[in-house]
């Protein structure tokens, strides 16, 4: 899964066009390098970021998605929390609603009941954007996961969203210290429990800077560590800012697993 970032500050005086534009190409770009999805995002879940109106959101996304879909066959997923962008996302052709809070605020579950087919992306966060960091704590770190995993789950069936469609995320650096991260990351595997799809992301994130002593933009080997390792507790979808070079790593662990 390939993120294309659709927030204004990647295009501060560029017009509609140009913006569309500068998206399509940087697709074309992930699709030649290997994506199978592209996850569309228009509003920031950084600490710190500020909240995206419905119409903002709508404006950034929406025109984005039904490009992609005119010009390209590539599963789009589109990363929102709001009822009204995931059934105008539905509506052009989302393959995937990638819901950070997990389809907790109210009117999702209804949206989401109402088409049979669209693939839905639970994910796990402890707490909120602006303070998720601050100390988080935990019981038992998967326990407490696989609790919320299976409320959600049941929240989903009991909507008449079917569980097929459903797949799981444990949220790396969504309210969780740099240790639990990496404690997660090696027990990413006791999520298989669900039978479900597991999402992991976690491209360039905090829990790879700490560690290393890095800038964001320094972040690629650790990535790529990171991608390896989720791959082979069996995460199926990967979500990377670099294509290319995670398909020729995830490529080269794939060969490994053929040969046994
Ligand atoms: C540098 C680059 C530093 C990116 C931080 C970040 C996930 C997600 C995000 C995830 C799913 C991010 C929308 C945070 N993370 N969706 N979204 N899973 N399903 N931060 O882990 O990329 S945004």
């Amino acid at each position: 899964m390939g993120i294309l970032n659709v927030t204004p500050d990647s295009f501060s005086d560029g017009g509609k066009f140009s913006r569309i534009d500068l998206a399509l190409n940087q697709v074309e770009q992930m699709i030649a390098d290997g994506a199978a999805i592209i996850d569309i995002g228009g509003e920031s879940t950084r600490p710190g970021a500020k909240d995206v109106t419905e119409k903002d959101e709508l404006s950034r996304v929406i025109p984005v998605l039904k490009a992609i879909n005119k010009r390209f066959n590539v599963v789009v997923s589109i990363d929102t929390s709001k009822p009204s962008v995931m059934a105008e996302a539905i509506a052009h052709g989302a393959g995937i609603i990638n819901d950070v809070r997990a389809l907790q605020n109210d009117g999702c579950l209804d949206v989401l009941a109402q088409d049979q087919s669209v693939a839905i992306c639970l994910m796990h966060m402890q707490g909120l954007p602006r303070t998720m960091q601050h100390n988080p704590q935990y019981k038992h770190l998967i326990t407490d996961i696989s609790t919320f995993f299976e409320q959600r789950i049941l929240a989903c069936t009991q909507a008449g969203i079917s569980a097929s469609r459903l797949i799981l995320d444990p949220g790396f650096g969504f309210g969780k210290s740099l240790e639990q991260n990496y404690s997660l990351l090696a027990n990413m595997d006791k999520f298989h429990a669900f039978n479900l799809p597991l999402l992991a992301g976690l491209s360039r994130k905090s829990m790879i800077g700490t560690l290393l002593n890095r800038d964001v933009n320094e972040r690629l080997a650790g990535s790529l560590a990171t991608a390896i390792i989720a791959a082979q507790q069996g995460a199926k979808i990967i979500r990377v800012h670099d294509v290319k070079e995670t398909v020729d790593a995830l490529k080269v662990l794939q060969a490994t697993h053929i040969n046994k």
